[in-house]
């Protein structure tokens, strides 16, 4: 057991530093018999990180009894391919069974992955496409401090990695901020895949750090005690603090010193048995390889990632808009945004902005929660991984932005929220060809397409302000990722045959349940959004014609129910509406679901046919044929043929 000191005495106690030692040299065996018994991984990093690991897990305010203790410490590893030494640490700590680890590793059903997983006790964040974990570390650490906690933030990162732009977005924004909760520790070996990093792409981190406002620190990444000091609370309380560890790449093994091949080579089972000789470490390889290969570990994993995602228990009054309301969606979920503050002032959540809130309408919010509200500037890729950490940290967190920011700018970070779980509730205001003249840069029409594809992630397009105003609610009393989109413009109230609001009283927003907006028996139209009232004007102007068409909002369209496809099974013809990429939207999706259904009825798909132009949003959906008049004499002149043939 190695003595805890959570890095209060000015010096490492002398069997601390014994301790660690002795840590580290088991660890870097474990990360050679990991690798070779796997046959892949990457053990040179692995092994340069070793004692910066070590001492981090050994030292900080972390319990391998309860993981996730509330206002412990946070140890984040950015270049999550360092996973073997990372778990043999946690093992070897007593997180959970070193043993299983080594033997399992990377093995189908493991949950010790290539890379490191939340999944594990012990890991943070789920990381692997390099760059995003100092923005998740911001994320915690603002979540944290509002919460009250005076924990800290450790973020090991490696120095090739440190090319990524987004580490110098959260770098700005940890200065901004005064996050001097968070110590960041760059594992400087060097070296990265193909070679020197400064051959590579050379980056002056001292000069880069102390310019952004951090205080910087150089110490030997292999020397304890001058590392444990490195590490200890910082002086300088106004901002973060950056420790450039010298390391040698697959230190401890003399024939993988400062190879870069060993940055992602697994040894061989002859190299694996002089390593460990090397390193004093009894070669079990053979017996390890045959318990591997005595069957794959029944899949498991530790606990639910997703476990305690925070949610509002109490979501206020919803607001009614009548039917003479002229408004967009994005007012009304601004309101609802200050609705939900205002009667949850011990929960208040927290609100990403990207220097774009008088547009996405949480101005109101910013004025009345100022402590509440992140002005993010325009990093939207760090926003969005801070914001989803800060999802992670028992708080509600909303990122509102455009569509074309919100989603298309950064999808990578958002499948990385999705794998971690996240609990992010995106509203992408602008999207579509409603966006109108600012043209086609700005007209966000694959939201669906990218946010659908991700596997927890709930997409709700509300089709006027009424439905906004619950679907917001609803998304900050359910845990998981939301993605609420919504075009630019005033949206009439949709009402239903009394001439009242169809989502006002008494209508509560459930997911996945989709809206009769009107009945027919001649077609049905299945549309979303903005597009719904252009719906039902079509289906107004067919109703002079003598046709009768359905009109049905999938307001969830990554669910459509089977009572959704029950219903369309129904009739002669099917149309899907939408202001979205017709390829990539809610007509293929309705296309795929009924591919399966026996006796499907044609599907007419209506959509954006490539990019829009610049131009006012009528004349747009012109363009391409999405005009109410239009779809009534589309949907006219196929039943035409259908009944003709
Ligand atoms: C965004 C992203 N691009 C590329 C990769 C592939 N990749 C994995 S590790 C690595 C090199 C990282 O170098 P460094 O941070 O110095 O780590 P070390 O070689 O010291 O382990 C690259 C390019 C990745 N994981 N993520």
């Amino acid at each position: 057991m190695i003595e805890r000191t959570r890095f209060q005495p000015p010096e490492p106690p002398a069997g601390v530093v014994g301790g660690i030692e002795a840590l580290c040299r088991q660890v870097r065996g474990d990360v050679i018999r990991m690798t070779t018994l796997a046959g892949s991984g990457h053990p040179g990093g692995s092994m340069s990180s070793t004692e910066i690991f070590a001492l981090l897990w050994s030292q900080a305010a972390v319990d391998p009894e309860n993981p996730r203790m509330k206002g412990r410490d946070r140890i984040l590893v950015s270049h999550g391919h360092t996973s073997p030494a990372v778990y043999s640490v946690l093992g070897r700590l007593g997180f959970f069974d070193a043993g299983e680890a080594v033997r399992t590793f990377r093995l189908a059903g493991s949950p010790f992955e290539g890379h490191i997983e939340r999944t594990v006790p012990g890991v943070e964040l789920t990381t692997g496409n390099l760059g995003q974990g100092l923005s998740g570390a911001c994320g915690f650490a603002i979540a944290d401090r509002l919460a009250g906690f005076s924990n800290r933030i450790f973020v090991v990162m490696g120095d090739g990695e440190q090319q990524k732009g987004q580490i110098v977005e959260a770098r700005r924004f940890a200065k901004a901020f005064g996050l001097s909760s968070i110590t960041v520790v760059v594992d400087m070996n060097g070296l990265q895949i193909s070679g020197r990093t400064a051959d590579v792409m050379p980056v002056d981190l001292e000069a880069e750090y102390s310019s952004d406002g951090w205080e910087v620190i150089r110490v030997d990444g292999h020397d304890i005690p001058a590392l444990y000091r490195a590490l200890r609370p910082s002086g300088n309380p106004a901002g973060p603090r950056v420790v450039l560890a010298e390391t040698v790449m697959g230190k401890g093994v003399s024939f993988m010193e400062n190879d870069p091949q060993f940055h992602g080579r697994a040894l061989t089972r002859a190299e694996a048995g002089r390593a460990l000789a090397e390193l004093g470490i009894p070669d079990d390889l053979d017996e390890l390889a045959e318990a591997r290969r005595a069957g794959r570990p029944a899949g498991r994993t530790f606990h639910s990632p997703c476990s305690g995602g925070a949610v509002l228990d109490n979501v206020g009054n919803p607001r009614t808009y009548p039917p003479d309301h002229k408004g967009d969606n994005r007012s009304a979920f601004g309101l609802a945004l200050t609705d939900l503050a205002s009667v949850n002032s011990d929960r208040v959540p927290l609100v990403f902005d990207c220097d774009l809130a008088a547009s996405v309408k949480t101005e109101a919010f910013a004025k009345a929660y100022p402590s509440h509200f992140i002005q993010s500037g325009i990093m939207e890729h760090h926003t969005a991984s801070a914001a989803g950490a800060a999802s992670l940290a028992d708080r509600v967190v909303f990122w509102a932005d455009f569509g074309v920011f919100a989603v298309d700018e950064t999808f990578n970070q958002h499948r990385l929220n999705d794998i971690n779980m996240t609990n992010l509730k995106v509203v992408a205001t602008h999207c579509g060809l409603d966006v109108g003249p600012d043209g086609k840069t700005h007209h966000c029409i694959k939201y669906l397409a990218l946010m659908g594809s991700l596997r927890n992630c709930s997409v709700i397009v509300p089709a006027d302000p009424n439905q906004t105003d619950r679907a917001v609610r609803f998304a900050a009393a359910n845990p998981g990722n939301y993605f609420i989109a919504m075009g630019r413009s005033k949206t009439p109230v949709i009402t239903g045959p009394d001439g009242t609001p169809l989502f006002g009283e008494g209508y509560r927003f459930v997911y996945g349940a989709h809206d009769l907006l009107k009945p027919g028996k001649d077609a049905v139209l299945v549309t979303m959004g903005s597009m719904c009232h252009r719906a039902l004007e079509a289906a107004a102007i067919l109703e002079r014609r003598g046709i009768a068409l359905e009109v049905i909002s999938a307001c969830c369209p990554v669910s459509l129910s089977p009572a959704l496809l029950d219903r369309i099974r129904g009739f002669p013809l099917a149309v899907s509406y939408e202001d979205h990429d017709r390829e990539t939207g809610l007509g293929s999706r309705i296309a795929v679901a009924l591919s399966a259904e026996r006796g499907a009825p044609p599907l007419l798909r209506l959509g954006v046919d490539g990019y829009g132009l610049s131009g006012d949003p009528e004349a747009l959906y012109e363009m391409q044929g999405l005009l109410p008049e239009q779809v009534a004499d589309t949907i006219e002149k196929r039943l035409g043929r259908l009944t003709s043939s």
